[in-house]
């Protein structure tokens, strides 16, 4: 992949027209939201563009951007907030003439790309881009970046987060971005289904090793009887972190072929999550990790908490 400064990205961006542009597998709302505020820039300086049909939108990704989206491809393909070929769309193939993004981790699958791995998500390095462009930031575009990073950095909370990204987020609400109403519908606001699923988690959480492990199941069957879709059960694998006192914190789910699926987030500065996941013949980051282990949700539960006494010398007696 040939590096390109942010300059050179928009020379190219100009130079070309008929673009098709790529999001990632299970894509998030860097990747949607960045896919969004280009095409709509990309029409604005009067080129055709259109994102490509990826069959992971969910249902509202797709509503939102029924006038973007598009069958068939295109002569220009741009990829963004996609860190590797293997996260491209599985009904794509073909090459990546361009590539933004912000994973160090970047392949360099594209024919050229700009990667700056500052930036804590996509939608900033975008930002920059259009400014860098000349382009005007409609109140649509704003606000779509405004999901990338919102969405990227945990609503600004999370350690990606810089003087930037907030310095970006506040030139986003000078373009228009109704950020209030954005933050509630996208951090607030929850699924009757949800608030079902977090309450049985509550219910039927174990805590372990004076209150440091949590420990959340989900059977498939209790999934089905409240109705909880996959949408519904975003990132709930970290739930029990949300207790006080919990550093490690797991959610183990059974799989059809009588296996357990065993999602594992941790307090970074003491806990190496990978580490115990390991052990199960899993893997991960340090923060978050999985394995499946064979057997039922108890015996995920058990093998877990061998695991995680055997890495961290925490007890594992079950709590009163
Ligand atoms: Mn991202």
């Amino acid at each position: 992949m040939k590096h390109l400064t942010l300059n050179e990205v928009a020379e190219f961006l100009r130079g070309h027209d008929d673009y098709t542009i790529l999001t990632h597998r299970r894509p998030d709302g860097d990747t949607v939201g960045c896919a969004d505020a280009l095409c709509r820039v990309l029409r604005a300086l009067g080129k055709q563009a259109v994102i490509w049909d990826n069959p992971d939108f969910r249902p509202s990704q797709r509503q939102r951007r029924a006038d973007l989206i598009e069958a068939g491809m295109r002569a220009t393909v741009v990829a963004v907030d996609v860190a590797a070929e293997s996260m491209l769309p599985v009904n794509f193939s073909g090459a990546v003439a361009l590539c933004i993004d912000h994973h160090g981790s970047n392949t360099g699958y594209a024919g050229a790309g700009f990667v700056d791995s500052s930036a804590a998500a996509c939608g900033e390095i975008l930002y920059t881009l259009f400014l860098q462009m000349g382009a005007a930031v409609s109140r649509t575009t704003a606000e779509a970046l405004y999901l990338a990073i919102s969405t990227d950095t945990g609503c600004f909370r999370y350690a990606n987060t810089t003087p930037r990204t907030l310095r970006t987020a506040a030139a986003l609400m000078e373009c228009g971005a109704d950020t209030a109403a954005m933050n509630h519908r996208l951090f607030e606001v929850k699924t009757r289904a949800r608030f079902a699923l977090e309450a049985y988690l509550t219910e039927t959480m174990r805590l372990y090793g004076g209150g440091k492990i949590g420990i959340c199941q989900l059977p498939e069957a209790e999934k089905i009887r409240m109705g909880v879709t996959e949408d519904d059960a975003d990132s709930i694998a970290g739930f029990a972190r949300d207790l006080e006192g919990v550093e490690i914190a797991a959610l183990l789910r059974d799989l059809p072929d009588a296996q357990c699926k065993i999602s594992l987030r941790t307090e970074t500065q003491r806990w190496d999550a990978s580490a115990i996941c390991a052990r199960l013949g899993g893997g991960g980051h340090r923060g978050a990790a999985g394995a499946t282990v064979p057997g039922s949700i108890a015996d995920g539960r058990s093998a877990l908490l061998g695991a995680i006494t055997a890495v961290t010398g925490l007890p594992i007696e079950e709590d009163a």
